[in-house]
C-alpha cells in the first residue's frame, strides 16, 4: 500500500508464507502433483495485475485487499486460461449495518487486508473456480477460535474434508492450512466452516462456491466480495444463453447469538457463552439477510437489474437454519439445478414459490419480459422469502431478504428503484425501532389521546432488549497526536516478539514485550518477529507519520520511526481485526510519557484498559465492556473535519469509498482508508482516480460530504 506522501510502511510477502504458498509449506501435504513454479514467480505480490490478454501467473485485483489475495497460476490444459487458482482466506469479526440502525456482529471469511483497509463483508465472498482448475484455499485463521473450511457439495480428498477431528485437526488461530482440490462437477456448491458449526456457520463462516464448466478462453473473477451480480459471465453461461447472473445468499439471524463476542472481551468467556450456554435449540431468527443486508438496504445492494428479452440465472444458497420459500412477483422460476446437479431438461419444472432448505442450493432461471407466460413486463416487482416473518426486521414489516426485480430504467438517479409512493420512511432507523406508526396517523380523523386498554396483549411481542448498538470502530484510537521531531539526536534498537508466540495468559495473541520505551528525537528500530503463519498488522496510529509495519510470518522484518521532540506515550496494536482485543496492544513511552503513563503500563500488564486523565486514549481494549452509544451522543456538537485524496475504489451498492487522503489536519495522518458515505447516493457518478474533497463526522466516523475537486 502506497499513500500519498509514503508514510505507510507495507512488506508484502515473507519467504516462508511464500513457500506455503507455492504448496511446499509444511501445513499441509500436496494432494495433487504441482510441479515447482516457474523462477520469477517467487513473489506473487509483483506479478502483473490479470487482464484479457494475460491468463496466467496473474493477480486479481480486489479493492481493499492484499495483492496476493487471488493469484492465477499456469493454463494446465493449454486452453487459453490460468487453472492454478491460489486464494487467501482470513477469518474476521466484523459489524455490519443491515437495516437502518440496525448493527450486526458477524464472523466471515475474507481475502487479508491491505493495511487500514479491509475487503471483509457480509456474506463470505462467493468463490468462482473452473471444472479441472487445481484449486488452493488458504486458511490464515487470524481469528481468536479454531477454524476449518469444508467443501460442501464437492468432488474432494477425505484428507481436505475439514472436519475436525474426522479428517483433520482445525485450523489453530495465527495457523493456516491450504485446503487442496481439482474441481471436478461443475455447478452451484456450499462452503463453511465445521467447527462447532451450529454456530460458527451461522454467525457467517459460509458462503458460495461456483464451479464453472472448463471452457476455453475462460477468464473470469474468482472471488465476489458480498456476493450478488456476478458482471463478467462465464463461457459456459453464455453459450446458454444467459446475459445477467447473480449470487444471491440467504441467511437468518439470531441476534442474541451475534451480540455475544462483542459482550465479553476475554476468549474464554465467548467460547463458554457461544458455544455451552448459547441453546441453538432454543433459537428464535429475528434478522433475515439477503447478501448481508435486509429491506431496505437489500434494494441499494442486490437489486435483480434486468432488462426483457434477458435470461437471467440466479443461483440462490441457503447458508441459514430457516428453510426459504422464493417468491417472485409477476414472474416464474424455471428450476434448472438442484444441489449443484443440473434437473434434465425434460424435467424442469416452473414454480412460483421455491423451497430451499438449509444448506441447499437452487439455479432459477428468470424470463423477463411479457410473455403471458413466464414474465408480465416492465416495472419494479417484489421478489423475497414468503415465510412471512422472513419479511421482517426483527417482527417489522416491509424488511427481512425482500428485494425486487428492477427492470432497466426503473432506477431512480439514487441508485434505489422508482416506486410508487416513496421508501423515505424505511430508512429511518425509528421505523424499524416500532417508533414510527406503520399507518398515517391523519387517516383515524381525530387528534385525541388513544383510548384505555387493559391486562397484556395476549401474543408475543417484540421483547424489551435493546438492539445491538454500533460498535466504535477504531477511527477515534487513530487521531495524530504527535509528529516525528525533524531531527533526530540518537538511535535505538529494539526486538520484539509478536502473534500466538507472544500472548500472556488469558490472551489468544499479544507483543513481548509491550512496552517499548524511547527518548524524543530518537530514531527507533524496532525488529519484529511475527511468530505465526497469518498476518500481523503493527502499527502505531497517534505518530505522524504513522509507523506501520504488515507482514505475514513466520519472519522477522523491521518498522523504523522517529520519535517526538516531547514526552508523549503512543499506543500501539495490532490493526488485524480482534487482535488487539485478543491481546495485541503496546505502548510507545518517549520520555517520561504523558501524565497518566504508570497507570497505563498497570492496566497493560494486567489486561486492563485505563483511559488516565490527560492521557492518550488507549485503544480500544478487550476488557472494557462496550457500552452502547447513548442517544446524547448524536445530540452532542459533531466534529467535522476536511480532507482531500484520491479515490482508490468506489462501491455504490454499499456507499463505501476507498480513499487516498491527504493528512487531515487534527484528526489523522495520511493513509487510505475505507469508509462509509452517508448517504450512500453521494458516491453516485464518482469514480476511481478521481481527486475529491470531503467532510468527514468524527462522531459519526462517516463521510457526510464528497465533492469532486476542479483541478
Ligand atoms: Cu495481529
Amino acid at each position: 500500500m502506497t499513500s500519498a506522501c509514503g508514510t505507510i510502511v507495507r512488506r508484502l510477502t515473507s519467504a516462508a508464507a511464500l513457500a506455503t504458498l507455492l504448496g511446499a509449506g509444511t501445513s499441509s501435504p500436496p494432494s495433487f502433483g504441482a510441479e515447482p513454479m516457474p523462477q520469477g514467480a517467487s513473489d506473487t505480490a509483483n506479478l502483473p495485475p490479470c487482464d484479457s490478454d494475460r491468463v496466467a501467473m496473474c493477480r486479481e485485483v480486489i479493492p481493499g485487499a492484499a495483492p496476493d489475495a487471488v493469484v492465477r497460476g499456469r493454463d494446465l490444459d493449454g486452453d487459453g486460461d490460468a487453472d492454478e487458482i491460489t486464494i487467501r482466506l482470513e477469518v474476521d469479526q466484523i459489524q455490519e449495518e443491515v437495516y437502518p440502525g440496525k448493527f450486526v456482529t458477524f464472523w466471515v471469511f475474507a481475502p487479508p487486508g491491505d493495511g487500514m483497509v479491509s475487503p471483509a463483508r457480509a456474506p463470505s465472498p462467493t468463490i468462482r473456480v473452473e471444472e479441472g482448475d487445481h484449486v488452493t484455499i488458504v486458511l490464515e485463521n487470524t481469528h481468536y477460535f479454531p477454524h476449518t473450511i469444508h467443501l460442501h457439495g464437492t468432488i474432494h480428498p477425505n484428507d481436505m474434508d475439514g472436519v475436525p477431528d474426522i479428517t483433520q485437526p482445525a485450523v489453530m488461530p495465527g495457523k493456516s492450512f491450504a485446503y487442496k482440490f481439482i474441481a471436478k462437477h461443475p455447478g452451484t456448491f456450499f462452503y463453511h466452516c465445521h467447527v462447532q458449526p451450529d454456530v460458527h456457520v451461522l454467525m457467517g463462516l459460509a458462503g458460495m462456491l461456483i464451479i464453472e464448466p472448463n471452457r476455453p478462453h475462460n477468464s473470469f473473477r474468482h472471488l465476489i466480495i458480498g456476493a450478488g451480480r456476478i458482471a463478467d459471465l462465464a463461457a459456459a453461461e453464455r453459450e446458454a444463453g444467459y446475459t445477467r447472473e447473480y449470487s444471491l445468499v440467504y441467511q437468518d439471524v439470531d441476534d442474541r447469538l451475534h451480540r455475544i463476542p462483542t459482550l465479553y472481551g476475554d476468549p474464554r468467556r465467548v467460547e463458554s457463552a457461544m458455544h455451552r450456554e448459547y441453546d441453538v435449540t432454543q433459537r428464535r431468527p429475528d434478522v433475515f439477510l439477503l447478501n448481508g443486508r435486509s429491506f431496505p438496504f437489500t434494494l441499494r445492494d442486490t437489486p435483480i437489474d434486468v432488462a426483457p428479452g434477458d435470461r437471467v440465472l440466479l443461483r440462490v444458497l441457503n447458508a441459514g437454519e430457516s428453510t426459504i420459500n422464493l417468491h417472485a412477483h409477476g414472474h416464474h422460476f424455471i428450476i434448472t439445478a438442484l444441489d449443484g446437479y443440473a434437473v434434465p431438461p425434460t424435467a424442469r419444472v416452473v414454480r412460483d414459490v421455491v423451497s430451499i432448505g438449509p444448506a441447499q442450493r437452487a439455479d432459477l432461471e428468470l424470463r423477463p419480459g411479457s410473455d403471458d407466460t413466464y414474465a408480465s413486463g416492465p416495472g419494479v416487482w417484489l421478489m423475497h422469502d414468503h415465510t412471512e416473518r422472513a419479511a421482517t426486521n426483527h417482527g417489522i414489516s416491509p424488511g427481512g431478504d425482500t428485494t425486487a426485480i428492477v427492470y432497466d430504467g426503473f432506477t431512480d438517479k439514487d441508485g434505489l428503484p422508482k416506486v410508487a409512493t416513496s421508501l423515505k420512511r424505511f430508512f429511518d432507523p425509528a421505523y424499524y425501532q416500532g417508533k414510527v406508526p406503520v399507518f398515517d396517523p391523519s387517516i383515524y380523523h381525530r387528534r385525541a389521546a388513544l383510548r384505555e386498554d387493559s391486562g397484556d396483549p395476549p401474543f408475543p411481542t417484540r421483547g424489551s432488549e435493546g438492539d445491538e448498538a454500533r460498535q466504535p470502530d477504531d477511527l477515534a484510537e487513530h487521531r495524530v497526536v504527535a509528529k516525528s521531531c525533524a531531527k533526530p539526536t540518537s538511535t535505538l534498537q529494539v526486538r520484539i516478539k509478536e502473534g500466538a508466540g507472544a500472548a500472556a495468559p488469558g490472551e489468544v495473541y499479544g507483543f513481548s514485550p509491550s512496552v517499548i520505551r524511547t527518548q524524543p528525537c530518537q530514531t527507533v528500530e524496532i525488529l519484529v518477529e511475527n511468530t505465526d503463519s497469518i498476518r500481523h498488522d503493527l502499527m502505531i496510529p497517534g505518530l505522524d507519520p504513522m509507523p506501520v509495519l504488515d507482514f505475514r510470518g513466520p519472519g522477522v522484518e523491521t518498522v523504523r520511526f522517529i520519535t517526538p521532540d516531547h514526552d508523549v506515550t503512543l499506543p500501539f496494536h495490532c490493526h488485524v481485526p480482534t487482535h488487539e482485543a485478543m491481546g495485541m496492544r503496546g505502548l510507545v513511552i518517549v520520555g517520561k510519557g504523558s501524565p497518566g503513563t504508570a497507570a497505563m503500563v498497570e492496566a497493560l500488564e494486567h489486561g486492563m484498559a485505563s483511559t488516565p486523565e490527560g492521557a492518550v486514549a488507549p485503544a480500544i481494549s478487550a476488557a472494557t465492556p462496550t457500552a452502547p452509544r447513548s442517544a446524547a451522543t448524536s445530540e452532542q456538537a459533531t466534529h467535522l473535519f476536511t480532507g482531500t485524496g484520491v479515490l482508490k475504489a468506489v462501491d455504490p451498492r454499499s456507499g463505501r469509498i476507498i480513499i487516498d487522503h491527504k493528512a487531515i489536519p487534527g484528526f489523522m495522518a495520511a493513509m487510505t482508508m475505507s469508509y462509509l458515505v452517508d448517504p450512500a447516493s453521494l458516491v453516485q457518478g464518482l469514480s476511481p482516480g478521481e481527486e475529491v474533497r470531503f467532510t468527514i463526522d468524527a462522531d459519526k466516523r462517516e463521510i457526510v460530504a464528497i465533492e469532486r475537486r476542479v483541478r
